[in-house]
């Protein structure tokens, strides 16, 4: 249905033909009507709305990537309850890569033809900014044009810290280093009352945020994420939404949103069990219409599987990362549908193709490498 049917259409409430209404006319909707799309809107309804949004945006422009990730560690600090991958020092399953060991996998793509390395991993007690900063600048001596998209929030605080350095001049010398952007995980739901049920002991939600700022601020731009889908309540996500939503409008430093869906094998929230793929699109879509100020809506394959992020391509999602090439343990570990996380250049073509979109290889900064109409 198009968006003017929609509006038309005599069985649409008049609040929905008002939301509607006010998203042709490119006017931000309010948290309360984000709180009714999310309680009482058809999944029909909202698919309409942010496809209209994404198509205004970008067309059948449908974006995608070649990189691979590296996590240095799954040793950590923190304990969140939601995590599948973290151990401790000498526990049954911990892994270090030394530097030469992650130097060794940036070399194993010599001649392939990545743009971006993605590195996160634990909070390794033992390590500080200048470690991991020596090695960003091998990786960039090895390979000076790979994009390095490294460290979360919650990474950098520690690492910052641990080198006695303020935020501000931890990452201005990071990126002296040769870090390009921050990837939008640690996130998780900013709202505090679940972040405390979550994940107490880490980076606070002003922290992530003060952090993403002040990377704005010093020219490092970076991503978000949300982690739903466990005990958040919808009021959560606005909240969520809303403290990137002004952010944005503040620095304008954000690429992307990545909603992250919570997946439940081996971590200690299992119990609680997964949303459906309904709830996924509907995630989708209102994070769509809702940040107003994001250009790109990013579904992250490996965290939701093929099929959902195909079909989130018709509810607002105009990006679907990149071929990853089976170097992402996160989701696997998590029990997401791909064990082993990968997809050639073709297989990610022919999916964007398959819904009548339009292929386009971008890199990072989403600067046009190749488009495949
Ligand atoms: O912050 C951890 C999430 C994030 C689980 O910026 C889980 O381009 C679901 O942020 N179920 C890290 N999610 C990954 C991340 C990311 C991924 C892809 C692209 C980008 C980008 C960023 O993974 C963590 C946490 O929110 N996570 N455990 C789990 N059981
Ligand atoms: Fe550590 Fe990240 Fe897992 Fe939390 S989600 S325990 S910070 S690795």
């Amino acid at each position: 249905m198009s968006l003017l049917n929609l509006i038309n259409n005599s069985s649409i409430s008049s609040e929905f033909k008002a939301i509607a209404q006010k998203v042709v006319n490119n006017i931000r909707i309010t948290e309360d009507e984000a709180l009714l799309l999310y309680t009482k809107a058809d999944l029909s309804y909202l698919g309409a709305l942010a496809n209209y949004v994404r198509e205004e945006k970008h067309g059948d422009n449908t974006f995608f990537n070649h990189n691979f990730h590296i996590e240095p560690t799954n040793i950590c600090i923190y304990n969140c309850k939601f995590c599948s991958y973290v151990r401790k020092i000498n526990q049954d399953g911990a892994w270090e890569f030394s530097s030469e060991d992650i130097l060794n996998k940036v070399r194993e793509f010599d001649g392939k033809p990545v743009t971006e390395v993605h590195i996160v991993g634990g909070v390794h007690p033992h390590r500080d900014l200048h470690y991991y900063g020596k090695i960003i600048a091998e990786i960039k001596k090895i390979r000076p044009e790979l994009h390095v998209k490294a460290f979360t929030a919650v990474e950098l605080e520690f690492m910052i810290k641990k080198a006695k350095l303020s935020l501000e001049e931890g990452l201005k010398t990071l990126k002296e280093y040769g870090l390009d952007s921050i990837p939008g995980g640690g996130a998780e739901i900013f709202h505090e009352d679940i972040r405390k049920e979550l994940c107490d002991e880490k980076a606070s939600t002003d922290m992530w945020l003060t952090i993403h700022e002040a990377a704005h601020k010093v020219g490092i731009p970076s991503n978000a994420t949300i982690l739903y889908g466990h005990i958040e309540k919808y009021e959560h996500r606005i909240d969520h939404l809303s403290r990137l939503r002004n952010l944005q409008d503040k620095t304008k430093g954000f690429n992307t949103f990545i909603p992250l869906k919570y997946r439940k094998e081996n971590n200690s929230l299992s119990h609680i069990g997964e949303v459906s793929a309904i709830e996924d699109l509907k995630n989708y879509a209102i994070s769509r219409i809702f940040l107003d100020n994001f250009s790109h809506i990013k579904a992250y394959w490996p965290s939701i599987g093929r099929s959902t992020a195909q079909l989130s391509l018709a509810y607002g999602v105009d990006d679907i990362d990149g071929t990853i090439d089976d170097t992402t343990k996160i989701y696997s570990m998590a029990g997401a549908e791909d064990s082993n996380p990968k997809m050639t250049t073709n297989d990610l073509v022919n999916l964007i193709k398959q819904v009548n979109r339009i292929p386009i290889e971008r890199d990072t900064l989403y600067n046009i490498i190749k488009k495949y109409d």
